[in-house]
């Protein structure tokens, strides 16, 4: 008798768009099982594209976060919305998020405005369910339904968990045939270095307040694996004063102390060794344009 065929493989991308703070990366993480994007209460979060990569049967399912798309006025913002842009046009599918708690406000309005432009099919994703009532849900879908051409609508909660798993079996099946890209257990594209120097960011964004979070970058400068297996990491953060550079240490270095043990004890747990994290935070005076930086971001630096 004869094998059975191999089930055909499929693979594609996946662009999760909408305003900063929908949910985008949590939603990322819930969907790649693992943590490979960075997550915080505050928007403009995420600054580049990032690839979390999952498998659902015979499908590889390649995510794209983006930067929160939203009215931008310094370099950096127009540089991140950008960014957010193109990986909405060079996705397979497009799932576009919004907060339902917030409902269709100015950044979603503007956001639903502009889809007509993306060719990929598009998913409307209602986010934070756990959030709202139903009958608000209800309204909100059939809102965002009228104002823009979707293949299909899900609600879910990125954060619990519930609608996640339909949604990731509704864009295997979609995604078109095709080979795998990635070995079977890769989760992210993204070099360690640097979702170490995410996860510092992160922790910057949760203990520093106000403007503060927008004007710092983090770089890894070193990342030299000891005899014992133990892993030195050296990254510098960037403030733009030397009044940011005082607030980022904290009285006699309390707080840069407290964001590289939060760090340091993140990183360890993915990197699976002991890691010892020295955190150097050096005043670069507009660093926000100077093209460097933007290469250590990934980011393409905006000519205007
Ligand atoms: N209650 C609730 N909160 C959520 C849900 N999804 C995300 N959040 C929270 O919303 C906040 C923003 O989440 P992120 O995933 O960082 O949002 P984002 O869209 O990636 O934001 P940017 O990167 O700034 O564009 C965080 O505090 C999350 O915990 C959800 O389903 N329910
Ligand atoms: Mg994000």
């Amino acid at each position: 008798m004869a094998d059975a065929p191999a089930p055909a493989t499929r693979c594609g991308f996946v662009a999760l768009i909408g305003a900063p703070n929908a949910g985008k990366s949590t939603l990322i993480n819930a969907l790649v099982g693992s943590k490979v994007t960075i997550v915080s209460r505050k928007v403009q979060t995420t600054r580049a594209l990032i690839r979390g990569i999952a498998a659902e049967g015979a499908s590889q399912l390649i995510f794209v976060d983006t930067p929160g798309i939203f009215a931008p006025r310094r370099r950096l913002d127009r540089a991140m919305v950008t960014t957010a842009w193109s990986g909405a046009h060079e996705a397979d599918v497009v799932c576009v998020l919004i907060d339902a708690r917030k409902g269709l406000d100015e950044e979603a309005e503007a956001i639903l405005d502009k889809l007509a432009e993306v060719g990929a099919p598009k998913l409307l994703v209602l986010n934070k369910i756990d959030l709202v009532a139903k009958q608000a849900l209800l309204a909100l879908a059939k809102a965002a339904n009228d104002k823009a051409k979707f293949a299909a609508t899900f609600m879910i909660s990125a954060l619990s968990g519930d609608g996640v798993a339909d949604l990731k079996a509704w864009l295997a099946e979609r995604v078109p045939s095709g080979p795998w890209l990635y070995p079977a257990d890769q989760m992210s594209d993204a070099p360690l270095r640097q979702l170490a120097a995410e996860i510092t960011r992160e922790k910057l964004f949760e203990r520093l307040h106000q403007e503060l979070p927008y004007h710092s970058t983090v770089e890894t400068e070193v990342w030299k694996e000891l005899r014992k297996g133990d892993i030195r990491i050296e990254q510098t953060i960037y403030v733009e004063r030397e009044s940011q550079r005082k607030i980022v240490l904290g009285k006699g270095g309390a707080t840069i102390k407290a964001i590289g043990e939060a760090a340091r004890r993140e990183i360890a747990a993915i990197v699976e060794a002991k890691v010892h994290l020295f955190l150097f935070v050096k005043v670069r005076e507009g660093w926000g344009e100077d093209p460097e930086r933007y290469r250590a971001m990934g980011l393409e630096f905006p000519k205007d």
